[in-house]
């Protein structure tokens, strides 16, 4: 097979052995750490999702492929291009309550850091409580929650009412992302519900041109 067919194939099939000679064969053949991440390793997380989503994967197999996409991904990290400016500003992110998916927020994360950004990483299944803490605590510039599952929405929107309830003295801009949102329920829906900024976020590079815009 093609190396970018193997690495994707490696996702797909949780085989972590052989893993790392490819990415390094990858990064040799002068492939940036990040288009292998974007091209070849996402790409296989996809299709585990459509064959989880159809019922022709199951749940340890989903388990094992991200257990290899971690691994990936923190073999790939210390080859991923850094700016030599930090403290542009800190964010604090967080896997909202209920959910355990944290893949794509840990590159939010990455890519944020490499970028100058001082991330407080909270990890998984955080409630509103952890967060609004943890943001005055580190007199975050804003707010990113993550979440997966449909029901992530729901618990998004609640985070954003009792942002207002609590009525902190800075109302944090936050940024949301995760597959089950759409633009339009978060810059319509939810715009209407919060009485800070709130914005949507695709990918991890949305996610640092809206901290970049945050910012300016
Ligand atoms: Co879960 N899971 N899962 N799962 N899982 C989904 C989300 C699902 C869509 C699969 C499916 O059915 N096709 C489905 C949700 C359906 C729904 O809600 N309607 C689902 C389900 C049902 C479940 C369980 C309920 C299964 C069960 O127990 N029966 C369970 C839930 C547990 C819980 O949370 N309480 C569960 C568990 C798991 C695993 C533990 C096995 C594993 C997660 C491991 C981990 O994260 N440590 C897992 C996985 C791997 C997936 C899929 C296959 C892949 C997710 C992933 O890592 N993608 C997923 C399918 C899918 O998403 N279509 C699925 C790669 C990652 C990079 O993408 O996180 O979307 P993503 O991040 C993107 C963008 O969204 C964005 O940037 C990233 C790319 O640059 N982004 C942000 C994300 N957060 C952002 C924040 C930002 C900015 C951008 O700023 C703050």
């Amino acid at each position: 097979l093609p190396l970018g067919e193997r690495l994707r194939r490696r996702i797909i099939d949780g085989e972590a052995n052989g893993l790392e000679a490819d990415l390094s064969e990858a990064l040799g053949n002068g492939r940036p750490a990040l288009d292998i991440v974007n091209d070849d390793l996402l790409d296989g997380m996809k299709t585990v999702g459509e064959l989880f989503g159809r019922g022709e994967m199951q749940l340890p197999f989903v388990l094992q492929s991200a257990e290899v996409m971690k691994t990936a991904v923190a073999f790939l990290e210390p080859h991923m291009e850094k700016t030599d400016d930090d403290g542009k500003g800190t964010i604090v992110l967080a896997t909202v309550k209920g959910d355990v998916h944290d893949i794509g927020k840990n590159l939010v994360d990455i890519i944020l850091t490499n970028n100058g950004y001082n991330v407080v990483n909270l990890g998984i299944k955080q409630p509103i409580n952890h967060i609004l803490d943890a943001a005055e605590q580190h007199r975050a510039d804003a707010i990113g929650m993550s979440g997966l599952l449909v029901k992530s929405t729901v618990i998004m929107k609640e985070n954003l009412e009792e942002i207002n309830v609590r009525g902190t003295a800075t109302r944090f801009p936050v940024l949301l992302g995760g597959a089950a949102l759409t633009r339009a329920y978060v810059e319509e829906d939810l715009a209407r519900v919060y009485d800070g900024e709130v914005r949507y976020a695709r990918d991890a590079f949305e996610g640092l041109r809206l901290m970049d815009a945050v910012m300016n």
